[in-house]
């Protein structure tokens, strides 16, 4: 098992969740290797939820880890094999994110790689920090840091005038969009589910703020690269039923801090397994 905090903590570099602790805890922002996958440490803090069409809220999380990447293609062959799930994608494609993913298939992999999706409420913490901006970057729209659409075709890159690709981008392609804590593609790129159903936002101060107990549609947030920067805005609200499915929806996903002990993938689905 590797999950410990690589800079500036060496001395960490392979053990148990408990080197982390004594080593002094890590940095916010900080990249941590999960199971091979790399996850961004964010804060705990308290943070405005929301904004004036949504509803504003005061919310209070603990900390949590993130993937700094939406899940990809080859992170997800290794689950298909493992049960067994048709996985048509070819390995070429392996750096894209992995799309057509329902709700409980997003779940399951989450709970599968020893994590869970983020709720709603770390989701946008983790994509805005305690500043309220409105893209993951600050607060005015720039096509460069994202991939979306705003109506022209986006492919003409390096430009500047455009994102560079017509339709779905390898994770990682913009780093200067990234959010305050560096975690990236939070606007664009593909839609993302996250743990909680849609509901209406409360009106008080909430601490760990979870949606409804039960509901019909779950959360999407981020916007894809088939939509408007209205979409891409770090407080917008998607939503569908849990079964849906489509080709710019992707996920991401988060694990408590400290990593639970769980958080191990099975020896038969170990990231060589995707190598055919
Ligand atoms: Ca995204």
């Amino acid at each position: 098992m590797k999950h410990c905090f690589r800079f500036p903590f060496l001395l960490c570099a392979v053990g148990l969740f408990a080197s982390v602790i004594s080593c002094g805890g890590p940095k916010p922002g900080q990249v941590t290797t999960v199971n091979g996958v790399e996850m961004v440490y964010i804060p705990g803090g308290t943070f405005m939820m929301g904004d004036s069409t949504t509803g504003r809220f005061q919310v209070t999380l603990r900390p949590f880890l993130i993937d700094k990447h939406e899940v990809t293609n080859g992170q997800y062959r290794a689950f298909a094999r493992t049960f067994g799930i048709s996985f048509p994608v070819p390995p070429s494609y392996d750096d894209l994110p992995v799309v057509n993913v329902a709700w409980e298939a997003a779940d399951a992999f989450a709970a599968w790689r020893g994590c869970r999706l983020p709720t709603e409420a770390e989701w946008e913490f983790a994509a805005r920090g305690t500043d309220g901006r409105h893209f993951p970057w600050g607060d005015e729209f720039d096509l460069k840091n994202a991939n979306g659409d705003d109506g022209v075709e986006s492919l003409s890159r390096p430009d500047g005038s455009q994102d560079g690709f017509a339709g779905l981008a390898p994770v990682g392609m913009f780093p200067q969009g990234a959010s305050p804590f560096g975690v990236e593609d939070m606007a664009g790129n593909v839609w993302e589910w996250v743990h909680d159903w849609f509901g209406p936002y409360p009106a008080t101060l909430m601490v760990e703020y979870r949606g409804p107990d039960t509901g019909e549609r779950k959360v999407l947030r981020g916007g894809s690269y088939r939509t408007s920067s209205a979409n891409l805005r770090t407080f917008h609200r998607a939503y569908r039923p849990p079964p849906s499915f489509d080709d710019d929806i992707g996920f991401r996903c988060a694990c408590d801090y400290p990593v639970p002990e769980r958080g191990a993938l099975p020896p038969n689905a170990q990231p060589a397994d995707t190598a055919k």
